[in-house]
């Protein structure tokens, strides 16, 4: 039975509404350069949450979602990481911890390349930033190519790709690995548990968690977590950010990996538009993709999982991380089948539920509150619409789309909802649940006004059509 019909559904906002809504948390996130995912809890710019936030705001404003990705490049390291965090100075430091106190970019990462005038975290995210760059530009390519913006960004772009299939390929088999459970931005994710269990915690009374200052502690991640994710992140920065060092935390991701190699494709196309030959990053897609199927591909699941390079060995927990692949344009078609059906299965129930969640429903670890132990995230549902999409799954991708925009609008754009009863949770007024909503609105509109034809896999290939007139900007904000 649909879920949603179990529960009292709150009035459906129509889609002007849902449009001014969702366009007025971006303008009061906005700190002049850059977009803050939510006001209280995380008052500085993330890297991933910026890559989202892009894609929306090219509906808003064309110029900001360039600004918004600038922003976030110029502060990438010499050795071609972009952080996670770029911190403003103007936010007192106990407003977010771990505080730039705490990661020293400057300073303890000097070696690595950090930049000496900017304070950044020390680790990374997932590299949604090529396609954000692509999508971007489709969205007025007149504009795009007479400031240069493709031009300017794309060596940023390549070092940064560079980075994650070279010093990062801690597995050396192809694969980018993350060190911190807060790189693949699924932080608390049961497939940590695991190889997070060997981490000795650091004491509690060494640092206070901001966090909780914002957010219900039974919607975070618990206090055994954070001291393992704080000793982590210190040992990491004194170690000087390095990736030859050891690491006690290694996994290779398959949502990671899988928006890698969407940006891969994408960074063909910014290359090709710029001038250049995109061979490389086509044929660097294709091996990405390769290494992806062989290295994290469970039969046994149905779906992606994710190794553990220090323990060794697949994780064995279903998370949605193991569903995003269904973004690789070239996945085989038999894996696309087979992610479908463990998709529509009793573990994550598309289609049934109005949302995805983010942890197998019936897994020992499941909780439908807390962070990404099983509430459905927009991001990670608006990745698998794309997905579906992208392998002419339409009427998949349709559904979710409308009911990700029915619980956006009926959530003041939370930033992740109960599985179960679609229910608020986390904070409000957040970053992406408001972009990805412009961008699923932007979508829609498109659709219908072209009878159902809507552009694959995110307008990576060669055959999409130039941006619909619906994507470019509309009001200058
Ligand atoms: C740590 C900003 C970020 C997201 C992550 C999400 C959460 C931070 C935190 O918030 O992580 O990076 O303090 O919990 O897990 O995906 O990018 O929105």
């Amino acid at each position: 039975m649909n879920a949603l019909l179990e529960t009292p559904v709150p009035a459906v906002a129509d889609d002007l509404t849902l449009r001014r809504g969702a366009a007025r948390v971006l303008l009061a996130n906005w700190r002049g350069g850059s977009t803050i995912p939510s006001r209280g809890l995380y008052p500085h710019q993330w890297s991933w949450d910026s890559a989202f936030i892009a894609i929306g705001l090219r509906h808003l404003s064309v110029r900001r979602a360039q600004r918004e990705l600038e922003t976030l490049l110029a502060a990438q390291w010499a050795d071609g990481r972009v952080p996670h965090i770029v911190f403003n100075p103007a936010v007192p430091l106990d407003a977010y911890f771990p505080s730039p106190d705490f990661w020293r970019s400057s300073r303890a990462g000097a070696r690595a390349g950090a930049p000496s005038a900017i304070e950044t975290s020390g680790i990374v995210q997932p590299p949604v930033h090529a396609l954000a760059a692509w999508l971007v530009h489709l969205a007025d390519p007149d504009t795009s190519r007479r400031r240069g913006f493709l031009a300017r960004l794309r060596p940023r772009l390549a070092a940064w790709h560079d980075y994650l299939t070279g010093p990062r390929d801690l597995g050396g088999e192809g694969l980018a690995a993350m060190v911190h459970p807060w790189e693949p931005g699924m932080d608390n994710s049961p497939s940590w548990d695991g190889p997070l269990s060997r981490v000795e915690p650091i004491a509690p009374q060494t640092y206070r968690r901001a966090d909780l200052d914002h957010g219900r502690s039974a919607e975070r991640p618990t206090d055994l977590d954070y001291g393992r994710y704080v000793r982590l992140a210190a040992d990491y920065r004194d170690a000087g950010y390095q990736d030859t060092a050891p690491q006690a935390f290694a996994v290779e991701d398959p949502s990671v990996n899988a928006l890698l190699i969407a940006s891969e494709h994408a960074l063909a196309r910014i290359t090709d538009e710029t001038g250049g030959d995109p061979t490389p990053h086509e044929e660097r897609a294709a091996r990405l993709t390769e290494a992806l199927v062989r290295r994290l591909w469970s039969a046994e699941y149905g779906m992606f999982l994710c190794r553990d390079l220090v323990g060794g060995g697949l994780v064995a927990e279903r998370s949605a991380a193991g569903l995003v692949p269904l973004v690789v344009p070239g996945l085989p078609a038999p894996l696309v089948e087979t992610l479908l059906t463990t998709a529509k299965g009793e573990g994550f129930r598309l289609g049934e539920l109005p949302m995805v969640p983010s942890y197998d429903l019936g897994g020992h670890a499941f909780d439908p509150s807390r962070y990404w132990r099983g509430p459905a995230w927009f991001n990670i549902n608006w990745l698998l619409e794309r997905g579906l999409r992208g392998h002419g799954l339409d009427q998949e991708a349709d559904g979710l789309r409308d009911a990700m925009l029915r619980l956006a609008g009926a959530s003041d754009f939370t930033e992740y909802v109960d599985p179960h009863t679609g229910a608020a949770r986390g904070t409000r007024d957040f970053g992406w649940t408001a972009a990805l909503t412009l961008d699923l609105l932007a979508a829609r509109q498109t659709a219908s006004a072209s009878r159902g034809r809507t552009a694959g896999h995110f307008g990576t290939s060669h055959e999409t059509p130039p941006a619909p007139a619906g994507e470019r900007e509309r009001s200058q904000v």
